[in-house]
């Protein structure tokens, strides 16, 4: 070994020292400093030397011999450096902590409860295709071709002979059990949907969407009324109320926009329901007489009515999300607040 390395190694050795009784203290003066110590054997090796060697290690030496004396005073004084401390070794066999385990995203957990509410009225699930085609997201559903929601502003198209775009509803998923199955007709859907917007705050390019539709002989809007105050006091609580403004859908003729008494304030007026009172949360209306003829359920026997909510929407209410571009930023500080624990073990 050379004696650069030597100095090295004991440069090391010297600060990593660690002495906890008197008796360790002077077995550290003694290997290093002591008249058959390392120090000074190195010393010893170095009166051999060339000039030039000697000039060039002369320094670090001298600078080990004061680490040396320096290391010793303070063990003396009873200082040891916290580097020294032994190695606590953990126990490896304990179990490994649970506690971060992930939880279900917000909008799966809201999706499900909304799913829920409408299960247990004896509504099935059903689901379909997020690429369409132009019947079952617009013809079926009474869109004029020059309907302004077919344009390009407003549709993802997909680059095929077909004309396929992006679903901008799940209606379609309806429009699909309507062509398979004879009414009585009683499924939501839910699902995700794309429209091209510029994304900000209040709108995505994405969302999702629950759909809900009924279709037997002599459903009334009556009905539709009090499924939907239903389902707002399943999940928001039996003091809520909601109101229908009149509104307008191709596909749903009488139409309403559903609004709810905002959660925030009790209906007195603040910042979330802006002073009204009232926050909207859905779409609804009876099935138009066309719909149901283009999807081959004869409108003079059968009625329906059908709704449509976004989920993003009720997740912000329930949770009062300030701004919906929180749900896809994938910040574990937003979704961790969201955890029931159920994946927990
Ligand atoms: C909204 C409004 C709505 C429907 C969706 C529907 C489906 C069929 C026939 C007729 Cl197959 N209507 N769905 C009806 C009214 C409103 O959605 O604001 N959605 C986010």
């Amino acid at each position: 070994m050379s004696l650069a390395d030597r100095i090295a190694e004991l440069e090391a050795e010297v600060a990593q020292a660690a002495a906890a009784t008197a008796e360790e203290v002077e077995r550290f003066r003694v290997a290093m400093l002591g008249r058959k110590g390392a120090v000074t054997a190195l010393f010893d090796a170095f009166k051999e030397m060339s000039a030039e060697d000697k000039k060039a290690l002369g320094r670090r030496m001298n600078e080990l011999k004061q680490a040396a004396q320096a290391r010793w005073e303070e063990m003396k004084a009873g200082t040891t450096r916290q580097g020294a401390a032994p190695v606590q070794q953990g126990d490896p066999t304990r179990p490994v902590a649970t506690e971060q385990t992930g939880g279900l995203h917000p909008i799966t957990l809201v999706r499900q409860r909304i799913v829920r509410v409408f299960e247990r009225l004896g509504y099935t699930v059903s689901q379909g295709p997020e690429v369409e085609d132009d019947h079952h997201n617009f013809g079926a559903l009474n869109f004029p071709p020059e309907h302004p929601a077919r344009d390009m502003q407003d549709t993802f198209f997909v680059e095929s002979p077909e004309g396929l775009a992006l679903r901008t509803h799940t209606s379609s998923v309806q429009v699909r059990v309507m062509e398979h199955q004879e009414p009585p007709i009683r499924t939501i859907s839910p699902g995700r949907v794309y429209r091209n917007e510029a994304i900000s705050a209040r709108a995505h390019c994405m969302f999702h969407q629950v759909e809900g539709l009924y279709v037997d002989k002599g459903v009334s809007f009556a009905e539709l009324k009090g499924t939907l105050d239903h389902f707002a006091k399943s999940l928001f609580g039996p003091e809520v109320a909601i109101r229908l403004r009149p509104s307008y859908f191709p596909f749903t003729e009488p139409s309403a926009e559903v609004d709810m008494s905002c959660t925030i304030c009790g209906g007195d007026g603040c910042a979330v329901c802006k002073q009204s009172g009232w926050v909207e949360i859905m779409g609804c209306g009876m099935v138009d007489p066309a719909v149901l003829a283009n999807c081959g359920i004869d409108p003079e026997v059968y009625s329906g009515f059908a709704f449509g909510m976004g989920v993003e929407r009720i997740a912000q209410l329930l949770y009062r999300v300030p701004d919906l571009r929180l749900y896809w930023e994938n910040d574990v500080r937003f979704l961790a607040q969201f955890s029931d624990g159920s994946f927990r073990n």
